[in-house]
């Protein structure tokens, strides 16, 4: 337990099922409304390329919506039932009882980060309940920023490496977190990966 309600599973997606995921992913960034780089509100680029699936978080109003109306209009596919049973299960080790129906493909190259935010966008009978926001990482290696409930709150720096999953839920739903940099090089070879995929899950 890093924190009351957050939990690091260390190593928890054998190579095996990393392999299957990212040959998934892969599919899904580079396919029809596959991956982009959203444009945030006040018109900065983020620093990944993402796609959602089962809703579309909008960058520039904060909200989930049934297409991608910030970018060119494609309704969002659904979340594959293996990605949900998994980040079900993984929410399940760490004590919640989820059913994920967002998941969050994002893709850091060499120069890929994102800052501190919190998530906040989901239902407020999902935040009120503490449903948690399940973390998949597969790839290099990413420092992992996780706060507190305030932004100005101390920061730990976690390496979170291929195959681990994290959880946050409970009183840590709302911890802001980010993530600073991704190490180059340090994929397990056998993924055939130059970069991070991370799948965040959530339950709206
Ligand atoms: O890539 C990560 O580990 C974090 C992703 C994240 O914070 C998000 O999608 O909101």
């Amino acid at each position: 337990m890093v924190a009351q309600g957050a939990a690091w599973l260390k190593q928890y997606v054998p190579l095996d099922g990393q392999q299957a995921l990212v040959a998934r992913c892969r599919a899904i960034i580079d396919g029809p409304a596959g991956g982009y780089v959203p444009t945030v509100r006040g018109g900065g680029k983020m620093h990944v390329r993402m796609v959602c699936l089962g809703r579309h978080w909008n960058p520039l109003t904060y909200r989930y919506e049934a297409t991608r109306a910030d970018y060119d209009g494609s309704p969002v596919a659904p979340v594959p039932e293996a990605f949900a049973a998994l980040a079900a299960r993984v929410a399940q080790e760490a004590g919640f009882i989820f059913r994920p129906d967002i998941c969050l493909i994002n893709w850091y190259g060499p120069d890929g980060r994102m800052g501190l935010h919190q998530d906040k966008d989901e239902g407020s009978e999902s935040i009120s309940a503490g449903l948690p926001v399940v973390s998949i990482s597969l790839g290099d290696t990413a420092r992992f920023l996780f706060g507190g409930v305030r932004r100005r709150d101390p920061v730990d720096t976690l390496l979170l490496e291929s195959g681990d999953a994290f959880v946050f839920g409970g009183p840590a739903r709302l911890r802001y977190h980010g993530v600073s940099r991704i190490m180059p090089g340090t994929a397990p070879p056998a993924l055939g990966l130059e970069g991070r995929f991370n799948l965040t899950f959530r339950q709206f």
